[in-house]
């Protein structure tokens, strides 16, 4: 059964990537499975009918079948379960590959989340320009132990995993503040994954519709 997914009618960045149904595309795209794409409005996406999917009125939602799902990090963990390809077939490998998932969810994203509220929502508080060297030091914390935990490697454990991609699509984000920079294997490995032929269809798929409306 093909399973829709949702998606912002118009994404704030243009459809750069930046917004999470880009990770469900590029997981979907990694096993091979075709998808539809039903675009929501931000006030759609309020409404009741979008509110039984997602309890928090958010992008993206997963449909196949009779299930309905939200999060991402449960969507990618549902296609890779169902499919070959995103973890490893070794019970062990399977649950490292797991638990690079939930630390990319659980350690890694809060301290983007952060920087982006302290550079664009709370950009024009008095305090702003304080506090922002404090929310990129926490940041850099983060970034320093993956960083010495990748070292040299291509991947988080192994060959690339469901962890990978919850990984990058996280650390990708970190671009724009500069800070990925810093850290040029975590840049490599970030390039590395957006590389790949799956993650260019998802980018492309996303791309296309922001571009078609402008
Ligand atoms: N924990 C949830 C998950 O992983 O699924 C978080 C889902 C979420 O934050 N969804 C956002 C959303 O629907 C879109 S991705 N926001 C609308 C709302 O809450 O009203 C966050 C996002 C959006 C846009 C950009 N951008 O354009 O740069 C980047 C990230």
């Amino acid at each position: 059964m093909t399973p829709t997914i949702t998606a912002f009618e118009r994404s704030p960045d243009g459809g750069k990537g930046l917004a999470r149904d880009t990770r469900v595309r590029w997981a979907l795209e990694e096993v091979g499975q075709p998808y539809s794409v039903r675009l929501v409005s931000f006030q759609a996406m309020k409404e009741p009918a979008h509110l039984a999917l997602h309890p928090f009125g958010q992008i993206p939602t997963y449909e196949e079948g009779n299930l309905a799902m939200f999060e991402t990090g449960a969507i990618v963990f549902h296609i890779a379960q169902q499919h070959e390809g995103l973890l490893p077939e070794d019970a062990n490998a399977r649950a490292r590959a797991i638990t690079w998932m939930f630390a990319a969810l659980n350690t890694m994203e809060p301290p983007i989340l952060d920087l982006t509220v302290a550079r664009i929502i709370e950009n024009d508080e008095p305090w702003a320009q304080e506090r922002l060297p404090l929310v990129m030091d926490r940041a850099r914390v983060r970034l320093g132990q993956l960083c010495a935990r990748l070292g040299d490697a291509n991947w988080l454990d192994g060959a690339f995993s469901a962890g990978d991609l919850i990984m990058v699509s996280v650390l990708l984000r970190f671009r724009r503040s500069g800070l990925l920079d810093e850290y040029p294997n975590l840049a490599a490995y970030v390039a590395r994954g957006e590389a790949r032929p799956a993650y260019q269809r998802a980018f492309a798929a996303q791309l296309a519709i922001n571009v078609h409306r402008g």
